[in-house]
């Protein structure tokens, strides 16, 4: 198999939530073909660079995963399918990202906000922070705005994450932001935000530091803050 047949097949799995080749697929005639976490470990011992795994493979498979659910051709279990496929993916790539003696370049406070549980974005986000020299503190899914406050007061961090996927709950972003304020904390932390539904101007509205597209952009803006400081 060749690189890219490897990186199609990797996408193909995780839409049909094939986490290994025991699964026998919808049709019931893929036993032993193999599946999510065989062909990423194909693609690593290939030096696939990771990156290439998560933008051409992982990524867009969601994507996909959504519009069907959005088509009704899914249901909810499908999705969750799907989500473990990524899930035993990044248990396979994340030593490739997360380098062991890495200088420490700061602290990054992440979390999925109030109301929401998806989390694959920001575990992502996490994974390559780490991996990026940043020390994380994943406070998890569905976040109150205390909590995270709570967490910047106690322990102090450079950075807070916040992820939603859903419309009814970015707007929780703007109470962290606001929580963070009444607080006296908020010029002591950048807050960044990320997620599909939010934008630009999403982000400008709500008064954070900075919208990431994706965990690339992410790592790129915590750098480049970095050295301007
Ligand atoms: Co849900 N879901 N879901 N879901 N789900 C979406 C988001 C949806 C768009 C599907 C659809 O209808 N097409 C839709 C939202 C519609 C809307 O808000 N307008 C939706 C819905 C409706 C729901 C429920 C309400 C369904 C229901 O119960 N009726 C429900 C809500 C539960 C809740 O949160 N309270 C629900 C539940 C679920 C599951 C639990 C089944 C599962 C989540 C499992 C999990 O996360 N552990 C799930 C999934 C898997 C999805 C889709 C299919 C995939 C999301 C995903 O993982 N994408 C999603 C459809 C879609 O997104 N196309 C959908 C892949 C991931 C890598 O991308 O998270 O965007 P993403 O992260 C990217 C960037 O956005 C960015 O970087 C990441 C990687 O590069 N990024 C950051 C993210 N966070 C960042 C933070 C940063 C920086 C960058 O800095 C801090």
């Amino acid at each position: 198999m060749d690189p890219l047949e490897i990186l199609s097949g990797i996408k193909r799995n995780v839409i049909l939530g094939r986490v290994d080749e025991s699964d026998e697929g919808y049709e019931g005639d893929m036993e032993g073909e193999p599946g999510v976490t065989e062909l990423v470990a194909r693609a690593i011992e290939q030096s696939v660079p990771v990156q290439r795994i998560l933008s051409e493979s992982l990524s867009p498979a969601m994507e996909a995963v959504g519009a069907k659910y959005e088509a009704q051709e899914y249901l909810i279990p499908d999705m969750l399918a799907s989500a473990e496929c990524v899930s035993s993916a990044m248990d396979i790539l994340e030593p490739y990202l997360v380098g062991s003696d890495v200088e420490r370049k700061g602290r990054v406070v992440l979390a999925t906000v109030e109301g929401d549980l998806h989390d694959i974005g920001k575990n992502i986000v996490g994974t390559l922070l780490k991996g990026g020299g940043y020390e994380v503190c994943d406070l998890g899914t569905s976040v109150a705005a205390a909590r995270i406050v709570d967490e910047v007061r106690e322990h102090g961090t450079d950075v807070v994450g916040l992820s939603a996927l859903l419309t009814s709950t970015m707007t929780q972003m703007r109470s962290v932001l606001e929580a963070l304020e009444a607080a006296g904390l908020r010029d002591r932390v950048k807050v960044i935000v990320g997620g599909a539904p939010l934008s630009e101007k999403f982000a400008v509205s709500i008064g954070a530091d900075a919208y990431c597209r994706d965990a690339f952009e992410a790592i790129d803006w915590l750098d480049a803050m970095r050295q301007e400081a």
